[in-house]
Parts: structure tokens; sequence; C-alpha cells
């Protein structure tokens, strides 16, 4: 291990055993990267890739914490080990919604192996992007199985985000999206999972019907082959999450058959790379006006090897994709 990385090596092998405290502060460097923590991230990326990463996204009010709530507990039951990612749109210490998330999931305290983060769009000194995959490849190297990551699906950081999954739930719920522009933002058209959530309203069903119109017609769809599934669930009364798990579970296998998984895993890590050389690089240059040519120097070559990483992942993808 680097020198610069010895500073984070007992973080890194007490969060291994499963210190959760060590966990939340190994977090925390990686949400807000520098030169040094850069190293440790890539430390971690070198021991993930084997983590399938579900991406669950849809209007504020679908029903995406409680269903995530649910899905948790219908996935522990497998014996796989969760981390959730939830993207909070609004301030970390003002947001309702975030305490909510935090209540819901209050029943996993005592869980060693579940974990959940809120990350807030605001106060995050490397942008949202960088934070979230940081946390996707920490999770993935620290043996999480199943990484559920919850946004609301519009903004580029989020798309960024469920470009970074391997499986994207749509969250719906009757009445709204009985239109097709509404699927058609953001990542709603990609969806390889449509859930129309709170199916114990009466409307759920023409939601249900109409979605599964829009898949049959090739109107929606990730564009993978896969033909997208439509799931009804209601999160509140726990229905339909056995079925959903199920078919998460079909897509992850799809995924792995065709050799999807990998390309996903080297999309997430090109887009990791330029993240990260673009963050290293600004920052050295606001530091360069206090003179600090050493700091601008070593961030420049920490800058040109990332680059020559991200040159050879890209013809290591072109030998996968073909
Ligand atoms: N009737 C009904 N309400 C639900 C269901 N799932 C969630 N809700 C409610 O919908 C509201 C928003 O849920 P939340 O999980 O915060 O949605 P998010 O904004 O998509 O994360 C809350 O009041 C939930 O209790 C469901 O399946 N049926
Ligand atoms: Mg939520």
């Amino acid at each position: 291990m680097s020198k610069l990385a010895d500073k984070y090596a007992s973080l890194v092998e007490r969060a291994v055993k499963g210190d959760l405290r060590a966990l939340g502060r190994l977090l925390s460097v990686l949400e807000n990267i520098d030169i040094e923590s850069a190293q440790l991230l890539e430390e971690l990326a070198s021991k993930a890739g084997r983590a399938h990463v579900i991406g669950v996204t849809g209007i504020p009010g679908a029903g995406k914490s409680t269903l995530i709530g649910k899905l948790i507990s219908g996935l522990r039951k497998r014996g796989y080990k969760v981390a959730v990612v939830a993207i909070d749109p609004s301030s970390p210490l003002t947001s309702g919604a975030l305490m909510g998330d935090r209540l819901r999931m209050q029943e996993f305290v005592g869980d060693r192996d579940v974990f959940i983060r809120s990350l807030s769009t605001r106060g995050l000194k490397g942008g949202l992007s960088l934070a979230a995959i940081a946390l996707i490849e920490a999770f993935d190297a620290l043996g999480y199985d199943k990484i559920i990551v919850e946004t609301v699906g519009v903004g580029q950081a989020e798309v960024d985000i469920m470009n970074a999954a391997h499986t994207i739930l749509v969250l719906t719920m009757p009445g709204a999206g009985d239109d097709i522009q509404a699927l058609k933002a953001g990542v709603m058209e990609i969806g390889d999972i449509y859930v129309v959530n709170k199916a114990d309203k009466p409307e759920a069903t023409k939601t249900y019907e109409y979605i599964t119109f829009a898949v049959e017609k090739g109107d929606i769809g990730p564009g993978t082959g896969w033909i997208p599934k439509v799931v009804k669930t209601s999160a509140v009364m726990g229905t339909g999450i056995d079925e959903l798990v199920d078919v998460i579970e079909e897509h992850w296998n799809y995924m792995k058959e065709n050799k999807l998984d990998a390309s996903k895993v080297i999309a997430r890590r090109k887009l990791l790379i330029a993240l990260l050389a673009e963050n290293l690089l600004r920052k050295a240059l606001e530091k360069s006006i206090e003179a600090n040519s050493e700091e601008l120097d070593e961030a420049a070559r920490r800058a040109s090897d990332l680059v020559e990483k991200a040159l050879w992942l890209s013809r290591g993808a072109c030998s996968t994709l073909q």
C-alpha cells in the first residue's frame, strides 16, 4: 500500500471487519475527495467490481424510500449483504425527507449487514456524481452484494448515477405517469424494471396496463435486448416484494449471462476517473493562486496517471465488448 494510503489503512481494515464507525468515517473521507483520498479510492476500486448495483428512481412521493426498506428485507432473507446510497435533493440540515428516510430505515439498526448512507446534493466538495460513485466503489470493495441507489432521476448527476447501475428500477404510482411524456423524462425511459407502487390503490390497474402497453410497443426500455418487466407492489402493505426481488435477480442473471455486468463496471470507472481527474486538477489550479507549485505538480502527475488508466480501460472496454 502506498505511503499516503497508510493513513487510511487501519480505517479500511476496521471497516472490512465490520466496524460501522470506521466505515462511516471512511465514507466521509471518500465523499470529499482530495489527492490523498483519491489514492484510497483507487485502492478500494481495485478490490471492487463484484457487487450488483440497483438504481431506484422515480418522482418524489412515488414510494422509493418505503419500497427500498422492503427490498432490504427481501434481499436480506436471501442472504445478501445490502448497502443503500440515498440521494436527497435538499439540504442535509433542513430536510424532513432525509430524516424520514432515516426513520423508515430504523428497523435495520443493529443488522450489521445493512448500511444506509444519505448523500445531500449540497455541500459535497467534489460533486454528487463523484461522491455517489465513490460510495458504490467502497461498498463493493467492502463486500456488499447489493448496493441500492435512490435518486429522483432528474439532473445530470442523477443520470450519471443511474448509468452506473446494473439494474434500473423506475417507480411510478397510480395517477402519475399515465402519459408517455412522464416516462420520457430523464432516465425514466431506460428502466429495466417498471414498478407500479401503491398497488393498494384501485387506479393502479390502469397504470399497470398503461406501462405494460408502452413496454410492448417498445416505447420504453434499456435498449440492451432485455424486455422490461412491469411489477405491481404495495410498499406499505408489503405485497409484490418477493416477485420484485425475483425479477431483480432475473435481470442480474441476464446481465451476467450476456457479459453486460463488466461493461457497466467499466463505464462506471471511466466516469469515476474523468470526474477525479477533473476534480484534482481544478482543486490544484485553485490552490496554484497561492503559488503552491508542488501541489500543482503532484496533481498534474496524478491526473496524467488517471488519464493513462482511462485509456487503458477504454482499450479493455473495447475488447470486452467485442
Ligand atoms: N398507499 C400507499 N402509500 C405508499 C406506498 N408506498 C409509499 N407510500 C407513501 O407515500 C409517501 C411517500 O413515500 P416515500 O417512500 O417517501 O417516497 P419517495 O419520495 O419516492 O422516497 C409516504 O407517505 C408513504 O407512506 C404504498 O405502496 N401505498
Ligand atoms: Mg425518498
